[in-house]
């Protein structure tokens, strides 16, 4: 049995990153807790995207922000629910996050989750996911789970009864397999290759494993060890919906230290600048050959 503590020593992380992975993770500690017995419904106000914040999406921003707060080594943060980045002192680290993804699923009971990538950094615009130290997806489902990576290989912890997170699965790897989770399919009517794209992976018998949430969508291909998460953009939108520094960037590099890929449909997710806070891309991530896939298809 092995705690994230004793991981992080035992792979000799250094003992600032250190500091600032466990605010995070005592952040999961309190979101996990707080969740089942929150209010679902509305905030009444909208976040940057012009989206409704729920109060779930608020109180886990709020927690997340405390405790980064307290952590002096935590100089800058950005939040999917916070209209721009917050300086809050002159620690190297910066961290972005995406608080409670998911959110519009706690009401029905699916599973939602936590996104975070940490920099050295005193600014997010202008970096790209390759400047970026560590990456953790937490998910809040019959269980409490977060992947981590601090370029080190992809691990899972789970949350025990004590409290405690301990190491349940050792050095993720993606490989090949017949599993899909296909976003956004309204493309498909505007996207004769996307269509045919879905319709290749239904006529070559994948299973779908599709939940409405990126975070679980995207945890099944590691844990599972094979698969595809798409959400491509279309006309109305053409960088889709998912967000490059908050969502898509974080999980990007997971999927990279877990031997897989993650694509916009030409480039790298982690070569790409964030141009703005609240940049959009397409995203295609899992298996490395699934990956190409997209890429041919949808070229
Ligand atoms: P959120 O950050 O507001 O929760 O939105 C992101 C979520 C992702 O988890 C999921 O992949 C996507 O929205 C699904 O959106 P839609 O059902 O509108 O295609
Ligand atoms: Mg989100």
């Amino acid at each position: 049995m092995l705690k994230f503590d004793d991981y992080l020593r035992q792979i000799g992380c250094e003992e600032e990153l250190s500091a600032v992975l466990k605010s995070i993770v005592d952040s999961i500690k309190e979101i996990s807790k707080s969740i089942k017995t929150s209010d679902t419904g509305k905030a009444g106000s909208l976040n940057v995207f012009g989206e409704q914040q729920l109060a779930l999406d608020i109180f886990s921003n709020k927690i997340i922000e405390n405790h980064l707060k307290n952590n002096p080594l935590v100089g800058i943060i950005a939040s999917e629910e916070l209209p721009d980045e917050i300086r809050l002192g002159d620690g190297a680290y910066g961290v972005c996050f995406d608080p409670l993804d998911g959110s519009s699923l706690v009401d029905v009971n699916l599973a939602v989750g936590s996104i975070f990538g940490i920099y050295k950094t005193k600014s997010f615009i202008g970096i790209k996911g390759d400047d970026m130290l560590a990456a953790v997806v937490a998910v809040y489902g019959p269980r409490t789970t977060f992947v981590i990576t601090v370029r080190k290989g992809v691990q899972e912890f789970v949350l025990s009864d004590e409290g405690d997170f301990i190491l349940s699965k050792e050095d993720i790897k993606v490989s090949e397999g017949k599993m899909f989770a296909p976003g956004n399919l309204r493309a498909c009517k505007y996207r004769q290759d996307y269509f045919n794209l879905v319709v290749s992976w239904c006529k070559d018998e994948y299973t779908l494993r599709y939940s409405g949430g990126m975070v679980p969508d995207i945890n099944q291909i590691f844990i599972k060890g094979k698969g595809i998460f798409s959400y491509p953009g279309y006309e109305k939108e053409p960088n889709g919906k998912l967000r490059l520094l908050f969502e898509c960037g974080p999980a990007s590099l997971l999927m990279e230290e877990a031997g897989g890929a993650a694509s916009d449909g030409k480039a790298r997710i982690l070569s790409k600048p964030v141009a703005s806070i609240d940049a959009r891309t397409p995203i295609f991530i899992g298996s490395k050959a699934e990956v190409k896939r997209c890429e041919d298809s949808l070229a």
